[in-house]
């Protein structure tokens, strides 16, 4: 005889179940338990606010509401918190349907491109279009089933639309799998129709169970570690490359450990910055484009390199001209099969730090060469000297923005933080930065998003209030997005923001100029009649005024010396603080001595251009594929 077992069911809406549901998800890892979904962050319109609105509201206990001033800076919000957190907690973000929505993607893009966890939730037209077309709606005339949020899925590692309330379970399911497994993570996007938001159901009690989710430390199998192992011992001239998934992996003591076993330098990506602190005694600084020249010349000539947790995205491997060696080899320890199996290394698919542990073991007595290790330390301390030097330019009347990050760099505490993102601050802080903490560097370099940099900061201190956080900001980037200096007013989250004004891009303006376009529509200024450009006068605008019209405290510093008093009182200060200093966008860093491929036109009426692409050329010549198997 068949019984039916019945469930016991409880009537709500979507909304209130996916609430509900998330306020009880964990994760866990070397048995420690995270709440998983912190909060929600969310900016209201007719597609949410009946929705997941009346339940953030109904149940404030479950899910803490934060109120961001633009979708997209939400996302970056939450995405520093899941860095800060690696990668064990992160927020979930809820918009309406339409530009709401879309505002988003951006923010969805950075996350999945840097492998970092955040749920989106953007509502979506009416699934019973009984009203269509709505407020915002796409209507395609050759699909009818598509709607903007389409825009999610190549940016999401989950996308799911939930149509009946009926789905919801596997849906939100899947979404806390692909948020907490390492290999797959990323924007998570669970999109909504408004109407089945506001739609009650039976849903099984059972679908809010607390639930854990275990972070595995997977261990490499025998015979990849073998293969590490075969090729690691016969290096001459080896060198590791340590990525961000060694400070998301709590890898850094291993990293370190292992270091110390066996001689090996370190170089750092821009993630992985500070996977090491600058004073171990195998640490050579950054890699690549923007790296030292120190790693750069031990690169050059590597035989063998240990890749750990690193994507080898192009400002690593200098647009793979960097690893000279024609027969060097590559060994790959990664999460992600996917990133393992680059460079044709030999592919060691494990968690950072417990691979890591399994290399230092089975290289039990072995080291690098003594000369090896003598000759990165000669070339560390010559480097060293080089940013010293950049430290202490004296430059006027504008300082230089190496002076800047030495400064910033001399006002804060071992554990405070320092998040940038895009323009010429983040390379100069790739090259001159002495990391001391592995979440004490937060620059975010995989997407290079203009605006990160504000919203990014303001995550950064909601998930480490305890921690002081330095954004350096170019005038660029604030003038993209400086709001959410608001939310951040409004939460009392205190950042000290410094912002680097030069009066348009200096980064770009120097790329300009490598290829040739002779700093076209680089610079803020007036257009200027007679070239038809702007080359005009500086503009007359005030970005410190903008910056205390938003709420912020605001210190406008004009040289070095006064620069360094007002970091002394933003740090001590319990407010939101803007110190606005103007610089010289001329001035660069000392030079990594490494390229990067960036096209230069093939034919062109203008001579700079020419001459561009003949170095352009040359420099082709010494990019190789890195396709020789490293196990072979
Ligand atoms: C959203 C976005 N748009 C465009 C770019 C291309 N880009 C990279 S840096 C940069 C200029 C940044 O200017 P600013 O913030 O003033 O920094 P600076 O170059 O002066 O250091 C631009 C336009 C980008 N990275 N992100
Ligand atoms: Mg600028």
């Amino acid at each position: 005889m068949n019984t039916v077992r019945t469930t016991n069911t409880v009537r709500m809406t979507t909304g209130q179940a996916l609430v509900r549901f998330l306020s009880r998800q964990y994760s866990e890892r070397d048995g420690v338990e995270h709440r998983l979904i912190e909060g929600c962050f969310g900016i209201f319109g007719h597609g949410n606010v009946a929705g997941i609105g009346q339940a953030l509201l109904e149940r404030p206990g479950d899910l803490t509401y934060h109120q961001a001033r633009n979708e997209q800076a939400m996302v970056h919000a939450a995405v520093a918190y899941a860095r800060t957190r690696r990668r064990l907690s992160t927020l979930a973000c809820t918009t309406s349907v339409g530009p709401g929505a879309t505002n988003m993607v951006t923010g969805a893009a950075l996350a999945t491109i840097n492998r970092l966890p955040v749920l989106l939730l953007p509502g979506d037209t009416f699934a019973t279009r009984v009203a269509s077309p709505v407020l915002q709606e796409l209507e395609l005339p050759y699909a009818a089933d598509i709607s903007v949020n389409d825009a999610f899925r190549p940016v999401s590692r989950f996308f799911d639309r939930v149509q009946r309330p009926e789905q919801l379970a596997h849906a939100a399911i899947q979404a806390m799998r692909v948020l907490t497994d390492q290999a797959e993570t990323g924007a998570v996007t669970l999109a909504l129709p408004q109407d089945v938001q506001a739609e009650a159901w039976d849903f099984p009690e059972e679908l809010f169970a607390k639930r854990v989710w275990h972070v595995r430390r997977p261990v490499p199998d025998p015979d990849s570690l073998a293969a590490a192992v075969a090729v690691l011992r016969s290096a001459r001239r080896p060198l590791i490359v340590a990525g961000g998934g060694v400070v998301h992996a709590d890898a850094s003591a291993a990293l370190a450990a292992f270091a110390a076993a066996t001689g090996i330098p370190v170089a750092v990506t821009q993630a992985g910055k500070a996977a090491l602190p600058h004073e171990h005694p195998a640490a050579v600084g950054g890699i690549g484009h923007t790296g030292s020249v120190a790693a750069n010349a031990l690169a050059h000539d590597a035989d063998v390199v240990l890749g750990v947790g690193t994507r080898w995205q192009d400002f690593t491997t200098a647009s793979r001209t960097l690893f000279a060696d024609p027969d060097v080899r590559f060994v790959n320890l990664n999460i992600a099969a996917f990133d393992a199996a680059k460079h044709a290394g030999v592919a060691m698919v494990a968690d950072a730090r417990a691979g890591l542990e399994a290399l230092t073991t089975a290289l039990t007595g072995w080291s690098a060469p003594a000369e090896h290790r003598s000759r990165a330390a000669e070339a560390v301390r010559r480097w060293d000297a080089e940013v010293d030097a950049a430290f202490a330019r004296a430059h006027t009347p504008l300082p230089a923005q190496s002076e800047i990050i030495g400064a910033v760099r001399e006002a804060m505490a071992p554990h405070d933080v320092v998040v940038s993102a895009a323009g010429s601050i983040p390379g100069d802080l790739h090259k001159l930065w002495r990391p001391t903490d592995p979440l004490g560097y937060h620059v975010e370099y995989g997407f290079s998003c203009m605006g990160y940099e504000i919203a990014g900061g303001l995550g950064v201190k909601m998930a480490a209030p305890e921690r002081e956080v330095f954004v350096l900001v170019g005038d660029g980037s604030y003038l993209m997005m400086a709001q959410e200096i608001v939310t951040a007013v409004a939460e009392d989250v205190k950042l000290v923001i410094v912002l680097v004004q030069n009066h348009g891009y200096a980064s770009i303006g120097a790329l300009s100029e490598a290829v040739g376009a002779e700093r076209f529509g680089t610079q803020y200024r007036f257009r200027n009649r007679q070239s038809g450009t702007f080359d005009g006068d500086v503009l007359p605008i005030d970005l410190a005024a903008n910056a205390a019209s938003l709420g912020a405290n605001v210190l406008r510093a004009t040289g070095l010396a006064d620069f360094r008093t007002a970091l002394t009182t933003a740090r001590a200060s319990t407010r939101t603080t803007v110190i606005h200093i103007d610089t010289d966008p001329l001035l660069g860093t000392p030079s990594s001595q490494a390229w990067w491929d960036v096209p230069v036109a093939e034919v062109a009426t203008t001579p700079t251009t020419t001459k561009a692409r003949r170095d352009y050329e040359q420099a082709k010549t010494t990019q190789r594929p890195l396709l020789r198997p490293a196990a072979s």
